[in-house]
């Protein structure tokens, strides 16, 4: 397993850190303090090639790979873990339909996030986030009219305000349970489809994290991926796929706030010298950078074996749940290393933190992922 960047990958990593510095990092206190993503960014990405890279080129996407998708998105998660929270769920929710749709769908959905479009993937409700079995919002089938009537709330869905089209997860049993778990394309204007409240976010603040209300929402038979009740399967076989990318991101986060921590050390003084020079500030830099290194490995060796079609599901989990931990413990430390000035909204690391927090909680919390991790091992 060769884990170094080829020239393509290292070009278009390159590429996208230029885009950062020009069009994320500058205005990522500002978003955060605004709780939203500046209007430009989703054409600027757009134009990027960002937004379709889990679409294949014969339909006109990107096609990417999954170690040059972690790539991109650790750089985008270094400028802004909101903004690449936003442009990873485009490829959350494009994985169900490249998985299990058919030639049509992934046409259809390809044409929206090929020409800029937004998507969100629509599992978690009020009472289903890591119990995905546990979805309430029922869909009815009409044999004869040869439609879906969806109802039900879904909550806390990147991008629920700004998406283009929704992959919706509904449940076709009247007794629910995840044999009647079943995935649904609904546009963007589907009459019935309607945008609840907006999360007011600790973190990744600049992505747009919305309730959706169904209400009697229509959609044709020809919009249901994969068959009735295989749902489950496809959302399942969705996380694992996304999983690895949550960790480049917070991969992303981790180098930031290291790189953020080790310039300040140089730069500050007390005691008459840098702050770098003290053996105790040095073993926490050491500790943060092999956190992050080994995070980056685990992500690269999950990427490496998606691409590789192996079985891969034990090692996304395990990027997901380390790498985010890393990020969590590196910007802890990071702040420790910058003292007041750390905890102050006049360096970036605070916020940091507070965007590392959700990278434990969502796609799957690290406990789901620690659950994941075991039965993978021990059956
Ligand atoms: N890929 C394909 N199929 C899978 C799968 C996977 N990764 N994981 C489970 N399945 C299948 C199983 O093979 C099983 O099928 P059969 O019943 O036909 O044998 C079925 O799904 C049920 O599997 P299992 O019994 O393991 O499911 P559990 O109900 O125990 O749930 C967890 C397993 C907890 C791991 C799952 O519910 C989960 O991942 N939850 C977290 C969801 C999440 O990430 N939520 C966040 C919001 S979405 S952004």
């Amino acid at each position: 397993m060769d884990f170094a960047l080829n020239e393509e990958q290292l070009e278009l990593q390159q590429l996208v850190r230029e885009f950062v510095a020009k069009e994320i990092t500058p205005y990522a206190a500002q978003m955060d303090k605004e709780n939203h993503m500046r209007d430009e960014l989703v054409p600027l990405a757009a134009e990027m090639g960002l937004l379709n890279v889990m679409v294949p080129e014969e339909l006109d996407g990107m096609g990417l790979d999954s170690v040059s998708i972690a790539a991109i998105y650790e750089e985008l998660g270094k400028g802004c873990a909101g903004v690449a929270t936003s442009i990873a769920a485009n490829s959350l929710a494009t994985l169900p339909v490249m998985i299990a749709g058919t030639d049509e769908q992934k046409q259809i959905w390809a044409e929206v996030v090929n020409n800029g479009g937004m998507a969100a993937f629509a599992l978690t409700e009020p009472g289903a986030g890591s119990d995905a079995g546990g979805v309430a919002t029922k869909a009815v089938k009409d044999k004869e009219a040869g439609t879906y009537t969806l109802n039900g709330t879904k909550m806390f869905i990147t991008n629920g305000g700004i998406a283009d089209i929704y992959l919706i997860l509904a449940n076709v049993r009247k007794s629910g349970g995840i044999r009647g778990l079943t995935c649904f394309i609904v546009p963007k204007g589907t009459p019935g489809l309607s945008v609840g409240k907006k999360e007011d976010k600790m973190g990744i603040r600049p992505s747009n994290t919305c309730e959706l209300v169904l209400q009697d929402v229509v959609v044709p038979e020809a919009n249901r991926v994969g068959r009735e009740g295989e749902g489950f399967r496809i959302a399942m076989k969705t996380l694992d796929s996304a999983r690895p990318f949550v960790g480049a991101i917070a991969v992303g986060i981790a180098q930031a706030a290291l790189d953020c921590a080790t310039k300040y050390a140089k730069e500050r003084r007390q005691f008459d010298q840098p702050i770098a020079s003290f053996q105790l500030v040095q073993g926490m830099i050491a500790d943060m950078a092999m956190k992050v290194d080994a995070a980056r490995l685990l992500v690269y060796k999950a990427c490496c074996l998606r691409d590789e079609g192996k079985d891969f599901a034990k090692e996304a989990a395990m990027a997901k749940c380390y790498a985010s931990d890393v990020a969590m413990e590196v910007t802890t430390d990071a702040i420790q290393v910058m003292g007041g000035y750390g905890y102050s909204k006049e360096y970036p690391v605070e916020k940091m933190m507070r965007d590392a927090k959700i990278m434990q909680i969502y796609e799957g919390t690290n406990q789901i992922q620690r659950l994941v991790i075991a039965n993978k091992i021990l059956y």
